[in-house]
């Protein structure tokens, strides 16, 4: 039988102990499991109640002085726990318990690591405003897209998840940042991994440790896993082979305008696709080496729409951006930014995949 552990970062959740034991309990009967509560000294001694009722319950109690956040107490609970499984989740029940056993039986079934999804069908979040809704989706989505070793996770920031012990044994993890499941994605050992859905529901008592300061903090952490992954090397080689493009672009318009009689229209339309091709050899062979998931030609093929949507789009900001009132130089200049974020975009997903 695999022994569980039950990983709970706390602070001030107090009121929440009782319940969350026993549900836990409940719905794990017949598993061998264990608790491992990793409190920041909470200042109503949160660990003052979970030490009690570890006389009733198989908990561990981990009291850090010194140290505060909710990445680092589960990077703890991982170090401290004895289980083959790791289960990570909230103490104030919006993860309910009753879901424990289902993310545990897609384990033993093969899955390396087992999220609970809000975001795959069957799964929901209640009581939220839409605004909150719509930055939840919004974040996951640039995440997706930054990160595209995670682009099929619908709840990639999810805090509810179980995992097999070797996923994260011996792996460095970055403490930093509230969404310890995103650094796991990029960093652990894994290759199997489902969404379950669940509801995510309110909060039982106490106070939320949300903060505007998230977003921020997350935006942040985003941008380090895209380092760690080479990500931003790539964008900044597609940077540097757009600008090759210009070059090759200007340099045989001009070739095809004074030495032939193409005319303008050509003569731009020429040099144009010669200078996708260019990018297109050099992203190809170098900012875009180590995938070839995609066959050469459909490659091709999707790197010109990648263009022709960044082109499309710097248009639009052009003329929308000029439209209501801004000067026409700096919505060009948008246009551009935009455009190229949308180039690489395309061009990184559907390209090269
Ligand atoms: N040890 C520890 N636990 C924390 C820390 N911050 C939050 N937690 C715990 O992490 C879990 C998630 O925090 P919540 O405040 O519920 O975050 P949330 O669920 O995104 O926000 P709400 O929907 O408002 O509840 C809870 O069990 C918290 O007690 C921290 O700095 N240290
Ligand atoms: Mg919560």
């Amino acid at each position: 039988m695999v022994r569980i552990s039950i990983i709970v970062p706390t602070y001030n959740e107090r009121d929440n102990l009782e319940e969350l034991f026993k549900r836990i309990s409940g719905s794990l009967r017949g598993h061998d499991f264990e608790i491992v509560v990793v409190d920041d000294d909470s200042p109503d001694k949160t660990w003052e109640k979970a030490q009690k009722l570890s006389k009733i319950y198989p908990v561990k109690v981990i009291r850090r002085k010194n140290e505060k956040g909710l990445s680092s107490a589960v990077i703890r609970g991982f170090s401290e726990a004895e289980g083959d499984v790791f289960v990570v989740m909230d103490a104030d029940l919006q993860h309910p318990p009753e879901v424990i056993p289902k993310l545990i039986e897609r384990i033993e079934n093969g899955a390396d690591i087992a999220v609970a999804s809000r975001y795959v069908k069957g799964g929901k979040v209640e009581n939220w405003y839409w605004y909150r809704r719509l930055i939840s989706k919004g974040a996951i989505m640039i995440g997706r897209v930054a990160l595209p070793k995670i682009r099929h996770v619908r709840d990639p920031v999810s805090g509810f998840f179980a995992l097999k012990r070797e996923v994260v044994e011996g792996i460095e993890l970055n403490p930093v940042g509230f969404k310890i499941l995103l650094e796991i994605l990029i960093k652990g050992r894994y290759s199997r991994i489902e969404e379950i859905p669940f509801t995510f529901g309110l909060r039982n008592a106490g106070e939320s440790k949300l903060s505007q300061k998230q977003i921020f903090n997350y935006l942040r952490h985003l941008w380090r896993l895209m380092k760690w992954e080479g990500e931003i090397d790539r964008l900044v080689k597609f940077s540097i082979v757009g600008f090759t493009g210009v070059i090759v672009n200007e340099f045989f318009l001009w070739l095809f305008f004074e030495k032939t009689d193409l005319g303008l229209v050509l003569a731009g339309l020429f040099s144009y696709e010669l200078s996708v091709l260019n990018n297109f050899l050099w992203n190809d062979i170098w900012t875009f080496r180590d995938l070839k998931n995609v066959p050469f030609l459909k490659r091709l093929v999707n790197f010109h729409l990648a263009s022709i949507a960044g082109g499309a789009v710097q248009l639009a900001f052009l003329y929308g951006l000029t439209y209501i009132g801004i000067p026409y130089l700096i919505s060009n200049l948008i246009g551009i930014l935009i455009s190229f974020i949308v180039r690489f975009i395309v061009s990184r997903h559907w390209a090269w995949g």
